[in-house]
């Protein structure tokens, strides 16, 4: 029955997979925006509803888009600010921290701006494209607090240039520290889970090659294939909120704890 042999091979490949990570003592987890989909925060590319659905992420995402225009980009940002709104960690969140129970080192690499393995629990997290939640001043950097949600458009720092989300806009460079952080981590794990992410975005998407190229297991967790699918050891086809615990789970018995 083509029901039961799907149910089987998930099953074959879960148990596979808690293997590699109960052999690893250093787990780089990369995630993408598929990791908060059941959190109810649309996937990047999915974002564009109503109003936005015009516009393309990709260009209001940009320092051209913002000076083009400031209050449509700030209003953009606003908009995915308040999805965020009181999103929660989903169970695929949460089977990440357990992870860190069972595997001596576990580096979560996020691309995502939503805080969401922070407010999780997980105790390392790299954030490779900043955050939603902070600003600073397009000119100087200057770090912004307390902005309010519904202005019209950026206010202004006390030098005078206008305040922007402390995200990494397309054509600017990650955060050197961040990145750096993300090869090495890459380069020194066993097993590196990529998860929820459509690995089209660079240089984010060149990781996992920088840990597989050193003999690092990649496990692909995403309901549709990627770039990393074909260099993966194992693919997870379904959502990370259901695969995620399912690994940790048999990981827990492998361990002899629940
Ligand atoms: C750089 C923050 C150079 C902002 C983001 C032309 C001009 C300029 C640049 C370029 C160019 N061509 C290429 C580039 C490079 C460019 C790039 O890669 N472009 C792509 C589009 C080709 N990269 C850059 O510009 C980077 N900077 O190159 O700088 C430089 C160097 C030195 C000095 C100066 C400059 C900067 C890239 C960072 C951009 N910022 N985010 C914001 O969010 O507003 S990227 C943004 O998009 C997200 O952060 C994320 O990284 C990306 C979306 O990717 P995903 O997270 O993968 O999300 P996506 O929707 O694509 O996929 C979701 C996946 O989840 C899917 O696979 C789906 O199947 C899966 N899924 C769905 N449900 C579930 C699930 N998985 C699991 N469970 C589920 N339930």
């Amino acid at each position: 029955m083509k029901h039961q042999d799907d149910l089987e091979g998930i099953q074959l490949t879960v148990d596979a997979a808690a293997k590699a990570l109960s052999e690893a003592k250093r787990v780089t987890v990369l995630t993408g925006a598929g990791v908060s989909k059941e959190s109810g925060i649309p996937t990047f590319r999915d974002a564009q509803t109503g109003i936005w659905a015009e516009f393309n992420p990709e260009e209001l995402a940009t320092p051209e888009g913002f000076l083009a225009n400031p209050p449509l980009v700030w209003k953009w940002y606003d908009f995915r600010r308040k999805l965020l709104g009181d999103a929660k960690p989903n169970p695929g969140h949460y089977a990440l921290v357990e992870l860190e129970k069972y595997v001596p080192k576990v580096t979560i690499v996020t691309q995502n701006i939503d805080g969401l393995h922070q407010k999780a629990g997980s105790s390392d997290v790299v954030e490779l494209h900043g955050s939603i939640t902070r600003f600073h001043c397009f000119d100087n950097q200057h770090e912004a607090k307390d902005v309010p949600y519904e202005l019209e458009e950026p206010p202004s720092c006390h030098c005078g240039s206008m305040i922007r989300p402390a995200v990494v806009w397309f054509g600017e460079a990650l955060p050197s520290k961040a990145f750096t952080r993300g090869v090495t981590e890459c380069e020194f794990s066993q097993v590196i889970l990529v998860v929820g992410t459509s690995a089209l975005v660079q240089p984010a998407a060149s990781l996992p090659m920088a840990g597989y190229n050193r003999g690092a297991k990649i496990i692909d967790v995403n309901p549709e294939t990627n770039p990393v699918t074909q260099i993966s050891f194992l693919s997870l086809m379904g959502p990370s909120g259901e695969m995620l615990p399912k690994v940790v789970a048999v990981l827990a018995k492998r361990k002899g704890q629940s």
